[in-house]
This record gives C-alpha cells, sequence and structure tokens, in this order.
C-alpha cells in the first residue's frame, strides 16, 4: 500500500500546517502533541470516506408536498427553498404538516437502491432551513412524529435498513438556518429583525435551545452516524463553530464533519454540482442534483442519464474526491421512478467495475482533464480551460484503472499516458474471462493496449494495467 500511505502524509501534512496556521495562539509554537493528536484522529476517521467515493443524499421534507408549486403558481428555484422563496408565512407552511402521509415510504427500499446503486453511505435531511425535524424530537413539536397523521420516525427505519445493509449513515442538519424559529437564521419575512440585526441574543439562544439539542438527540438515538452534513453558516462565528464541534467528538468521535459548519471541517465540501478541474488535494466530496433540485419539484424530469452520472464519479475519483448524489423522494414516500432507473443503471455498471472506484486513489497523470486554450479566453478575462473527457485514471497499489468513455474503445487501441514502470499485464475489466492484452511499443516509445471491437461494455470500459511495484513512476 504505497499510494495510500504517501498520500494520507501528504494529506496530514498539510492538515497539521493548517492547524498550525489557524490556531494563532499556537502559531509560534512547534508542533504540539495535541496538534499531532488532532490529525492523527482526523487520520483514522475519514479512512472510510477515502475509500467510499460514492454515497446517497436524500433531500425530503415537508416541501415535498407544494413540490414546486404554492397557491396555483410555480415558484422559481429549488424546491426546498419554497417556503423562503415564496415567503410563505410560519403557520401556513406549518400546516402543511397536517397533510404529510408518506404512507408509501419504505426504509428497506431507500436503502436497497443505494446498495443497487453502489452507494457506500446516506446522508438525509434530519432538518432542512424550514426548521422541521424528520425524526423523533423532544426538543420541538415540528417534528414528523408529533406533527403529522404519519406519526413514524424515518430517520430511525433507515437507520435500522442502513445497518442491516452495511451502509454508513448520516444527517444533514441545517444548523444556522431555520425559517420557523425567531431566532434562527434566515427568515427575514416573518422575523425582520432576526440575523445579525437581532442584538438580543435570540440567535444562541436558537443555536443552544434548539440546534445543539437536536444535534444531541441525532447523535445519541440513532446508533453510528457517519457524518454530519452541516450547511450554509451564516452567523457561524469560531467559537459556535467550536460548540458544535465539541458536541460531535463528544458524543461520536468517529463522526465526519463536513466542510460547512462554519469552522474547518474533516473534508472539504465544493460548492453544489461544483467538479474542480484538476486533481484537487486533500480530502473533498461533490454535492449534486441528479436534476436541477434536491427537495421533489413535479415539473423538474430533466434526469441526469447513467452515461452522466458515471463520467461525473469517474472523473471526481480520479481527482481524488467523493460524489454525493441526491434525491428528492416524493411527499408519499417514493424515489421519482427515472432516478432510481439511471442509479442502478451505474450500479449495475459499478458492479463489474467498481473495483477501479472504491478505495481507488487520484490519477498520477493530469493531461487527460484537460488544458487551457491558448486562444481563448473565460468570462473573467482568463485562458479558457478546455475539458477533456476520453479517458480517466484512478490507482490501486500495482494497478492503473483506464476508464475509457464511450461505446467505442480506439481504432487503434488504447495509448496509455507515460510512465516508467514494466506492465506486467493488462486486461479489460468487462472481460469475464480477463483475456490479457499485450501491449505494444509505438514508434515513439508511446505503450499502446490493443483493444477489442465492439468494446464488451456499452457505457465505459475499464482497462486495468497492473505495474511492476506500488506506485507509478512517471
Ligand atoms: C445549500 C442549501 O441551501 C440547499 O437547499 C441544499 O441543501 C444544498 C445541498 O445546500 O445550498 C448551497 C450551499 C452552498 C453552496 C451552494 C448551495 N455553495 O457553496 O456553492
Amino acid at each position: 500500500m504505497k499510494i495510500r500511505p504517501a498520500w494520507s502524509a501528504f494529506a496530514a501534512l498539510l492538515s497539521l500546517v493548517a492547524l498550525m496556521t489557524t490556531c494563532s495562539a499556537r502559531a509560534a509554537d512547534p508542533v504540539t502533541p495535541d496538534a499531532a493528536k488532532i490529525v492523527a484522529e482526523r487520520e483514522a476517521r475519514i479512512g472510510w470516506f477515502r475509500e467510499a467515493k460514492y454515497g446517497l443524499f436524500i433531500h425530503w421534507g415537508l416541501y415535498a408536498i407544494p413540490a414546486g408549486e404554492w397557491k396555483g403558481q410555480p415558484v422559481p428555484g429549488i424546491g426546498e427553498w419554497i417556503m423562503n422563496r415564496a415567503k410563505i408565512p410560519v403557520p401556513e407552511y406549518a400546516a402543511l404538516a397536517k397533510q404529510f402521509n408518506p404512507v408509501k415510504f419504505d426504509a428497506e427500499a431507500w436503502v436497497q437502491l443505494a446498495v443497487d446503486a453502489g452507494m457506500k453511505y446516506i446522508v438525509i435531511t434530519s432538518k432542512h432551513h424550514d426548521g422541521f425535524a424528520m425524526y423523533r424530537s423532544k426538543v420541538s413539536p415540528f417534528n414528523i412524529v408529533d406533527a403529522t397523521p404519519f406519526a413514524r420516525d424515518p430517520i430511525a427505519e433507515l437507520a435500522a435498513a442502513c445497518a442491516k445493509h452495511g451502509i454508513r449513515f448520516g444527517f444533514y442538519y441545517s444548523q444556522s438556518q431555520d425559517w420557523h424559529e425567531p431566532g434562527g437564521a434566515g427568515n427575514n419575512w416573518d422575523f425582520p429583525a432576526n440575523g445579525e440585526k437581532d442584538k438580543s441574543g435570540a440567535y444562541d439562544k436558537y443555536l443552544r435551545e434548539k440546534a445543539e439539542p437536536q444535534l444531541r438527540e441525532l447523535l445519541t438515538n440513532y446508533g453510528p452516524t457517519c457524518l454530519i452534513w452541516f450547511d450554509t453558516p451564516q452567523m457561524m462565528s469560531a467559537g459556535r463553530s467550536q460548540r458544535f464541534t465539541e458536541l460531535v467528538r463528544s458524543l461520536q468521535p468517529a463522526c465526519l464533519i463536513d466542510g460547512r459548519l462554519g469552522a474547518s471541517g474533516d473534508y472539504e465540501s465544493t460548492g453544489d454540482n461544483a467538479i474542480p478541474p484538476a486533481n484537487k488535494v486533500g480530502d473533498w466530496e461533490t454535492p449534486a442534483t441528479i436534476n436541477h433540485t434536491w427537495g421533489f419539484k413535479k415539473d423538474d424530469h430533466d434526469w441526469k442519464s447513467p452515461g452522466e452520472i458515471l463520467f461525473k464519479l469517474v472523473d471526481i475519483a480520479s481527482k481524488g474526491g467523493n460524489y454525493l448524489l441526491n434525491v428528492g423522494p416524493t411527499a408519499e414516500g417514493v424515489i421519482p421512478q427515472p432516478s432510481q432507473d439511471n442509479l442502478r443503471a451505474v450500479g449495475a455498471w459499478l458492479k463489474v467495475h467498481g473495483e477501479a472506484i472504491h478505495g481507488a486513489g487520484r490519477s498520477p497523470f493530469g493531461p487527460e482533464f484537460g488544458e487551457f486554450s491558448a486562444t481563448q479566453k473565460d468570462r473573467a478575462g482568463r485562458p479558457l480551460f478546455l475539458k477533456r473527457d476520453d479517458w480517466r485514471c484512478t490507482t490501486k497499489p500495482g494497478k492503473l484503472y483506464f476508464t475509457v468513455f464511450g461505446e467505442a474503445l480506439p481504432r487503434d487501441g488504447f495509448a496509455l499516458p507515460a510512465f516508467k514502470n514494466a506492465i506486467k499485464k493488462a486486461y479489460l475489466l468487462g472481460d469475464p474471462s480477463r483475456t490479457v492484452l499485450t501491449t505494444n511499443l509505438g514508434a515513439d516509445g508511446v505503450r499502446v493496449v490493443p483493444v477489442p471491437r465492439p468494446a464488451p461494455v456499452a457505457i465505459a470500459n475499464v482497462i486495468c494495467v497492473e505495474i511492476e511495484g506500488d506506485a507509478v513512476q512517471l
């Protein structure tokens, strides 16, 4: 295992440097034992996340009822923001709870979808910005058990199903925005004096009396939590973030904190749907929609195809990140069928090619991502990045996986990027007999893997190249 530990050590060093530069009180100190311990603990926590690569995000709440339409009018924007976009008063929005009865909800079926899709973790909205708890909460009666005819705790049912199927389970929790509470951030249509303008201490009261105790409930009542996905850290000062960090660490030391708490978490969350153009150091995750909304919207049918999802997954993995792909179940508790179909299509591919993704490390190359144009400029006047999407590379000790997109493999064979290691053998993961493809040497010294046509798999093929030594030598 040379590639990963070398990388881990580098990441550890980076975190250590970050830690030393951010902890101003210690800026002048050498590496303290404390700092080393913090880094070591983080390294231990993050291991599963580095292996997982692919997770299911679920945005589910009362907003699934209006599903993008209020009083007969379509409301533009993402579905779970409807209360904000339509400036719906708290009592009117809260009345939705009386109609919420997702009788078709089936935790087993949802978790089975994640399993079939080849995903390794699930993150669900336990409370979104609307302030509604999707689990049994003693802290606030505005929750699915106490306020709806459904009166079941879907989070408890999902936790049990995840444990049964070996899927890790985590929670999205909107710590700062809570449009239901006068002290929460974000609702300036009912509470114009809230937020930064409010000097009465209402925000901290909200944090201490709702957000922190609810977080405590989540981390106490549902078994091991793989991560907490905080979001939109408005007004999350260092001190406030620290309280949340301490709460998570004290209740579940193995639980990861995402990149949107306020203080730096265990990994970086990119912008929504944002995939970095090239290899990106550190641990990171791209949260992404499968259409154009997180919460269900009845008029959004623009689903990403299996080919698009697969490209993004391999692209992200080859740059060192994780893909957290979202579904928005309906108010009946059903995950839209096109989401299911497209996720399962990628899952079928992963059944055969999963070793190129799960537990695999980033590309040692780079030119395959694309290049900056010598002539064209982007809107900011910088050289335009011309993305390439022919192939991506992921790695394991002694192995390089070249995922080649498209139906046809190159007619003249796949030209390998330059590296020094001798090649032991090459074969297609999609070829059940694993026929060895004997590499040819081109006139220019380029090694070429001859590939069969037609290719065995339509959507994308993986050429596994086994090399001498664990790590690639460039
Ligand atoms: C937030 C939420 O407001 C949204 O409803 C959804 O839950 C999404 C996953 O997260 O929206 C954001 C937050 C951060 C960025 C973009 C959208 N960002 O950093 O680019």
